[in-house]
C-alpha cells in the first residue's frame, strides 16, 4: 500500500514536470528535498576514472585492447553500479508478425508496416509493437532511425491507419486503456509527445523511421515491475528485483535491441545503418542501448542529462542522489550507494559515451534545461575523446558550452540551443545533418 502511494506520488511529480514542460518554459524542476547547485563555480573538483586504464592497472594503448578488454570491463561496471545486469539477449522463442502494411501511407510518401514482436513463444506473454515507415522514393535498403516513444504509436505522426492497441493511463499508470481513448483523454500531453517527432522530414531525407512505445516493455512508475518484461527473467518465486538486477532503463534498452533483431531481417532496412534515438530518460536509454549493442551504427541522445550524457561527478543540476530518490525503478539498487559519494562510482558518463566509439554519437542540450547539466555533457564528451582517438576518430574538441545554435559535428556531435527540455524540429535537422555526414556516404 505504502509502495503504491509512493508510486502515485512519484507519478504525480512526473505529471507536474510534464505540466511544466507543456508551458512555455521548463525552469529547472528542482526536487526541493536535496541541495541542487546551479553555480558553476561551486560544481566542485573531481577526478574521473580513466577510460584507458584496465582494472588491473594496465594502460589501454590500442583499439584492439579497448575492444577486447576494456569495453567488456566497462559494460560490466555500468551494469553492476548503475543500470543493472542485462540478463540475456533475445530469448529462444522470439518471433514476430508483420501487419497493417500500407504502401501508400502518409499520402504516398512512405510504406507503413507494424511488427508485433513476441519475446517468447507465448503470444499471450509480453510483446512489443513497432511502427515502421520506409520512404517510397528512396533507394532500398534505407538507413533508419529507431526511436523510443513516451506515448502510444498513434501520437507519432498523423496517420489514421496506425493500429495503436493499448497504452498505460497517464494518471493511473497501472491501468491499461485503448491508445485512441488516451489521446482523447489527455489531448495536451498527446500534442506535447507528438511534437517529439519529425517523421516526414526524416522520410524526405531518405531515412526510414521506426518507433517503439516504451510502455510495451515497462510502464514508467515505481510499481511498473509488476507489468514489466523484466519478469520474464525472474527466478521461480521471485517477485521483486534483486540487488544488481536491471532497472527499467535496462529493460527499455533491451527492447530497442529486440527491435534491432527484427530490423536485421527486414530487407527494406540497411541494418548496418540503424540510428538509435531517444529523449531525456529515453536518451539515457538510447545511450545504454548503443553502448551495449554494437549493431546500432549511431546514437542520438537528446537532453539525456544525468545518468545519460552528463557527468554525475559534475555537481550541477540533477544529482545521483536526487535521480535515484525520484526514479529508483530506472536503476540497479546498487546505484543508490553512490548518492552521497558519487566520487566512489567506478564509472561516469564519459565512459558511457566512450562505449559508443568508434561509432558516431550525437548529444544536445537546451538553455532552459539546466537540470540536465548541459556543460556536464560537454565535459563528459571531452573525457571520452581519447577513446575515439584510439580509433582515429575525433571528439568534440571543446571544454566549454558552444554558442547557441552552433552545432559541432565530428564523430561526437553536440549542439546547445535556446528553449526547453524537448525535442524540436531544429534538433531533428541537426540529427539528420549528422547522420548524413556519417551514414549517407556509407551507402
Ligand atoms: C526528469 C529527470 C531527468 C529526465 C527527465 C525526463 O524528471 O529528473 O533525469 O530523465 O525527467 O525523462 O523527462
Amino acid at each position: 500500500m505504502v509502495k503504491r502511494l509512493c508510486g502515485v506520488a512519484l507519478w504525480a511529480a512526473g505529471l507536474i514536470v510534464v505540466a511544466l514542460s507543456l508551458g512555455t518554459t521548463r525552469l529547472c524542476p528542482q526536487k526541493p528535498k536535496f541541495a541542487i547547485n546551479y553555480d558553476e563555480s561551486k560544481a566542485g573538483n573531481y577526478t574521473l576514472p580513466n577510460p584507458l586504464v584496465l582494472q588491473n592497472g594496465e594502460r589501454v594503448r590500442d583499439a584492439a585492447t579497448w575492444t577486447e578488454k576494456r569495453r567488456p570491463e566497462l559494460i560490466h561496471l555500468f551494469e553492476e553500479n548503475i543500470y543493472g545486469r542485462t540478463p540475456q539477449r533475445r530469448l529462444p522463442g522470439l518471433h514476430w508478425k508483420v501487419f497493417n502494411v500500407d504502401r501508400h501511407a502518409l499520402h504516398g510518401l512512405a510504406t507503413r508496416k507494424q511488427v508485433m514482436i513476441y519475446f517468447t513463444r507465448n503470444e499471450d506473454g509480453p510483446k512489443m509493437d513497432m511502427l515502421i515507415y520506409i520512404p517510397n522514393s528512396a533507394r532500398k535498403p534505407v538507413p533508419l532511425f529507431l526511436c523510443m516513444s513516451f506515448a502510444g504509436l498513434n501520437t507519432i505522426v498523423n496517420d489514421p491507419g496506425i493500429e495503436a492497441g493499448e497504452v498505460w493511463s497517464f494518471t493511473a499508470p497501472w491501468v491499461r486503456m485503448p491508445a485512441a481513448a488516451w489521446v482523447k483523454k489527455y489531448p495536451q500531453a498527446a500534442l506535447k509527445f507528438s511534437s517529439d517527432w519529425q517523421v516526414k522530414k526524416v522520410l524526405n531525407d531518405g531515412y526510414g523511421f521506426a518507433a517503439i512505445y516504451y510502455g510495451d516493455l515497462e510502464p514508467d512508475f515505481s510499481g511498473g515491475i509488476k507489468y514489466s518484461v523484466r519478469r520474464l527473467f525472474f527466478k521461480p518465486g521471485q517477485t521483486e528485483p534483486a540487488p544488481g538486477d536491471w532497472g527499467a532503463i535496462g529493460a527499455w534498452a533491451w527492447g530497442l535491441s529486440r527491435g534491432m533483431d527484427y530490423l536485421e531481417a527486414d530487407s527494406d532496412v540497411d541494418h548496418h545503418r540503424v540510428i538509435v534515438m531517444g529523449h531525456s530518460r529515453l536518451g539515457k536509454t538510447a545511450l545504454w542501448a548503443g553502448a551495449q549493442d554494437t549493431r546500432f551504427a549511431m546514437v542520438v541522445a537528446n537532453c539525456s542529462g544525468k545518468a545519460g550524457a552528463s557527468l554525475l561527478r559534475h555537481n550541477y543540476g540533477e544529482t545521483a542522489k536526487s535521480i535515484y530518490a525520484s526514479f529508483p525503478w530506472w536503476f540497479s539498487q546498487n546505484f543508490q550507494r553512490y548518492g552521497d559519494q558519487v566520487d566512489q562510482l567506478p564509472v561516469d558518463a564519459h565512459e558511457l559515451i566512450a562505449l559508443i566509439a568508434p561509432r558516431p554519437v550525437y548529444l544536445d542540450a537546451a538553455e532552459k534545461d539546466q537540470w540536465a547539466d548541459p556543460l556536464g555533457a560537454i565535459l563528459a564528451a571531452d573525457a571520452a575523446a581519447p577513446v575515439f582517438n584510439l580509433f582515429g576518430e575525433q571528439g568534440l574538441g571543446i571544454t566549454k558550452l558552444p554558442p547557441l545554435d552552433q552545432p559541432i559535428m565530428h564523430t561526437i556531435g553536440f549542439h546547445y540551443r535556446p528553449g526547453i527540455h524537448a525535442v524540436t524540429e531544429y534538433d531533428w535537422e541537426q540529427f539528420l545533418r549528422f547522420a548524413d555526414m556519417h551514414l549517407k556516404k556509407r551507402n
